[in-house]
């Protein structure tokens, strides 16, 4: 019997009581295994009532991630149909990319509540503390060249600058290529990676981390001066699994517009958030820095920027310092 089994049957008589006698008629298993799954339960953070007479009644469930929490939110059609949970885990990508090599379809998620090994880009680390934040990703199988994966990131950061919008209400930014800002500071990144021969795609893992929950002083020392959460800018604890539920749908649409609709969309409403045209930048790129004027995002998302001996260089991967008009 797993947990999600006395849970469905809980939430199916939410109201009321459910006896331990018709629970175990119905799961086929000892009045005392029920009692001591309800106990476990309970552990997870589960209030759950038991009457010697009435039987038990499910009160509140904690804002868990697990799948019987989450999939019945769910309104996408195919992301997240498939949730790989974890309590802990070194990175979802690394998961992610494992299942996918081992054949995992697409749209199937790994999520966890917390990673020892979170991991941005270049090596870099991604704070990931238990049971506040969100740590996700996403088996996609694209079948565009290998050349066009970084519209997947943009894709992606369009998709969670819309989610952070829609239950917020805040009009978060995004700044190339991929980080969401509120009011100037990364309150979610992406991570890209693919595996690929030189002509396709196999799979891309698209990884997202959304900094939700963290309130002002759990900010490790490194970060505290570049990063925010939706607590810290709404003043208020925001539900993970509202928030994982619009994000979820937002990827979904926003991906199937860009296989239907090919890139324009996606772009459109990237500069949109970005507003990067004029800006002066400073960008470093495969250890060279190059300073000059943003000029624009290329059809395949590379940054095109213009030197201040007038020259234009177009960049694909960096990393990106606004600087003071
Ligand atoms: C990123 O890299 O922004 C990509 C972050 C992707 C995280 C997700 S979580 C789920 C999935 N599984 C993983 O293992 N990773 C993905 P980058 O642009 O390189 O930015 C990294 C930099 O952001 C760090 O060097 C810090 O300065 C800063 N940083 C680290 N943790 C942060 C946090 N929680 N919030 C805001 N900034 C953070």
């Amino acid at each position: 019997m797993r947990d999600e089994e006395i849970l469905r049957l809980l939430r199916e008589r939410s109201s009321d009581f459910l006896s331990g006698e018709e629970m175990s008629h119905l799961l086929k298993v000892s009045r005392t295994a029920i009692w001591k799954r309800v106990k476990h339960l309970r552990t997870l953070g589960y209030e759950i009532e038991a009457s010697t007479h009435k039987g038990y009644r499910l009160v509140r469930s904690p804002d868990l991630l697990t799948p019987s929490e989450v999939s019945p939110l769910l309104k996408t059609k195919w992301i997240g149909r498939t949730i790989h949970y974890f309590h802990a885990i070194d990175s979802t990508n690394s998961k992610a990319y494992e299942l996918a090599l081992a054949g995992a379809e697409e749209g199937e998620v790994v999520i966890a509540e917390s990673q020892e090994k979170g991991r941005g880009r270049l090596g870099r680390k991604w704070f990931s503390p238990p049971f506040l934040n969100l740590y996700l990703s996403v088996i996609l199988r694209p079948k565009i060249p290998p050349h066009q994966a970084s519209l997947i990131t943009l894709m992606a950061a369009v998709a969670t600058a819309d989610a952070v919008q829609k239950l917020s209400k805040l009009s978060p930014s995004i700044k190339w290529p991929n980080d969401i800002l509120l009011e100037g500071r990364k309150v979610a990144g992406l991570l890209n990676e693919i595996h690929s021969e030189t002509d396709r795609i196999h799979f891309v893992i698209l990884g997202i981390g959304v900094n939700l929950n963290m309130g002002a002083r759990m900010f490790s020392k490194e970060i505290r001066e570049v990063a925010t959460s939706l607590k810290k800018e709404m003043g208020q604890v925001i539900s993970r699994k509202a928030f994982l539920q619009a994000l979820l749908l937002e990827l979904e649409m926003w991906y199937e517009i860009f296989l239907k609709e090919g890139a324009l969309p996606v772009l459109k409403a990237w500069r949109d958030r970005a507003q990067i045209e004029g800006r002066s930048v400073k960008v470093t790129s495969l250890g060279e820095t190059l300073s000059g004027i943003a000029v624009d995002i290329d059809s395949d998302g590379a940054l095109i920027l213009e030197t201040r001996d007038g020259e234009q260089k177009r960049i694909v991967a960096g990393d990106v310092v606004y600087k003071k008009k």
